[in-house]
């Protein structure tokens, strides 16, 4: 079941538009109609253009949840009001997916963007992404809304210039011969600086741009698309991957996975580029594209131990971390816990030497002195590696905790309530009466039993079948194998959904390796009790639906769950809980904690 909208493919959409095109450049009288590239336009006029000024580029915002958008990408609102840049950028996906099927849903979410770029003070200037369009319909509201595709305009001795990379950039391209165009037309310009979403300068079919853009004074290409930050410069061009305004994040930090903006800095001819992420203000060196396969290398060969922990009660576990060298030079390394509140882990840091290829194991012992101190975020073990002389990354791997869920026998009291309390990071935190929730598992020889307490103020789910979920509902995850899902699902993976839509109480099972063999459970039960301030779900799950699992005493299977809260247009879309993070955006792999049957 996904939790978004279908993704719109890149560049399905190539040469539908040319004739829509409108191009607002210095050159042209103003543009025919109000949109957010036109008004900004108007606005940057109205500034005193000089030599030296600021601008900032953002992308992959996403925005959603009413006109607050994602906090990552509230905070690059208001961090980019106090540095007053002359103007901003944002390089395409400004909102979650462009539907042609619900052009009311996609309207709404152009509301949304809209909303959020007033909070802008400064210009703003959009380019369309893959999310932003999806055919006729959407293509024509992106007009509407943000502007034209692809346009060009001056401030001071310097052009920008927007591209559209859902249309086609070969050099037989009508947008290859229209950017040549654009960059002849200022024959005076000191600086040219390129924006489009999809960074086509990583493929080879990129060269004859490349040759096009050194015969100009071009500083900069800036693309997101991949929700990361990295960097490459060729021939003094400097290339840019800036995808960090607030969609999920699916590279580790080393990759540039990390929420950030840009701050470009023109001075004369001279361009001079900071990296903002929370907390840090980092070189635009910071994250090499060419480092990518050394960093893939060097995260494999650092194994972070691996430690499990009962749901809910102090324990002291040890574990070992592994680090292999992999790469043709020594490394003295230095090993450290880098842990939040509640965790001590000991020792916190150890000295290693390793000769190429040579592996070294790193005792550890976890203590969790407090039972909530078992939770997220988890401490992560950091160590740096030299590449170069004089040059070295850094590297952080996350402890694997796994949380032990106590399932006890039919008949008994139910095993020990644990909170469902991991809130995914892209949205704000619900209040506790809004939404939060505890599990309890209880096993008989027939069925699994899950009571769930939930607090939620409105009950709401307008939805029913396959879509249950996208309402007030439960989703439950089982990897009965306890195999792990880093290799994707297989047979003995499955995921549920309960809840009371609009055809009434329902249990929806997902074969979670086979799409097309989702249905009604047969014989999924689930009673729902209204509370004062929420609800409890009574569900039994048959056995005989999550085989090849044998229920006995000791059995173990890999389980999460999420509980959706849906409250309509207060909270402006879909928030949840989970029991492990990633559950609830459907990310594969996402941790399991593990069920034991008592
Ligand atoms: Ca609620
Ligand atoms: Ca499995
Ligand atoms: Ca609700």
């Amino acid at each position: 079941m996904s939790r978004s909208k279908p993704r719109p493919g890149v560049g399905s959409f190539a040469g539908l538009t040319a004739g829509l095109v409108l191009l607002i450049a210095a050159a042209c009288p103003e543009p025919a109609r109000a949109s957010i590239a036109a008004d900004s336009l108007t606005a940057l006029k109205g500034k005193e253009p000089s030599d030296s000024f600021t601008f900032i580029v953002w992308g992959d915002n996403r925005c959603r949840a009413g006109a607050l958008g994602s906090p990552a990408f509230s905070r690059i609102i208001s961090e980019a009001n106090a540095l007053a840049p002359a103007f901003t950028v944002g390089v395409g996906d400004l909102i979650p997916g462009a539907d042609d099927d619900d052009p009311k849903w996609t309207r709404e979410q152009w509301a949304d963007f809209a909303a959020a770029v007033k909070r802008f003070h400064a210009p703003c200037f959009p380019l369309p992404g893959n999310h932003d369009l999806d055919g006729a319909t959407s293509n024509a509201m992106y007009e509407e809304v943000a502007g034209p595709r692809r346009y060009a305009f001056d401030f001071g001795a310097s052009r920008f210039i927007i591209l559209d990379s859902q249309d086609a950039l070969d050099a037989s391209s009508e947008q290859f011969r229209w950017l040549g165009e654009r960059l002849a037309a200022q024959p005076r310009a000191r600086n040219v600086f390129i924006f489009l979403h999809a960074p086509l300068f990583f493929a080879d079919s990129w060269e004859p741009v490349h040759v096009l853009l050194r015969r100009f004074p071009v500083r900069a290409v800036f693309a997101g698309h991949e929700h990361l930050y990295c960097y490459e410069q060729r021939d003094g061009i400097q290339y840019v991957v800036t995808g960090g305004a607030g969609a999920p994040l699916r590279d580790p930090p080393e990759k540039g996975g990390f929420h950030h903006y840009l701050i470009a800095n023109v001075r004369g001819d001279d361009l001079s580029l900071a990296v903002v992420k929370d907390g840090a203000i980092l070189p635009a060196q910071c994250v090499l594209h060419r480092d990518f396969p050394m960093i893939d290398k060097t995260l494999a060969a650092i194994e972070a131990p691996e430690v499990e922990a009962p749901a809910g009660e102090c324990a002291v576990v040890t574990a070992a971390a592994t680090v292999r060298n992999p790469g043709d030079r020594a490394w003295d390394g230095v090993a450290r816990w880098q842990t939040s509140g509640g965790w001590l882990i000991e020792p916190e840091v150890v000295r290693f030497s390793l000769a190429p290829g040579e592996e070294v194991s790193l005792p550890f012992t976890v203590h969790l002195p407090r039972p909530l101190s078992a939770r997220y975020p988890l401490p992560e073990l950091s160590l740096e590696y030299a590449v170069e002389k004089n040059r070295s990354l850094a590297f952080a791997k996350p402890l694997h905790l796994r949380n032990l869920l106590r399932c006890a026998p039919a008949g008994g009291s139910a095993g020990t309530p644990v909170p469902v309390s991991i809130t995914p990071a892209i949205f704000f935190r619900p209040m506790p009466d809004d939404l939060s929730a505890s599990v309890q598992l209880g096993w008989e020889a027939q069925a699994l039993r899950v009571l769930i307490r939930v607090t939620d103020d409105i009950a709401r789910n307008v939805h029913s079948g396959e879509e249950l979920w996208d309402g007030d509902s439960v989703e439950l995850f089982f990897d009965m194998r306890d195999d792990g899902n880093a290799r994707g699902h297989e047979g003995d993976d499955y995921e549920f959904c309960a809840g009371s839509g609009a055809s009434g109480v329902e249990v929806w099972r997902y074969p979670a390796a086979d799409e097309s063999g989702a249905g009604p459970s047969r014989g999924g039960k689930c009673e729902i009790q209204a509370t004062a301030g929420g609800r409890i779900y009574d569900i039994a799950i048959p056995w005989a639906e999550l085989a090849p699992f044998k229920a006995k005493a000791g059995a173990a299977f890999g389980f999460s769950m999420v509980v959706n809260d849906d409250d309509g247009l207060k909270a402006g879309g879909l928030t949840w809980v989970e029991l492990t993070p990633g559950a609830g955006s459907g990310r594969t792999p996402f941790p399991l904690d593990r069920v034991v049957l008592e």
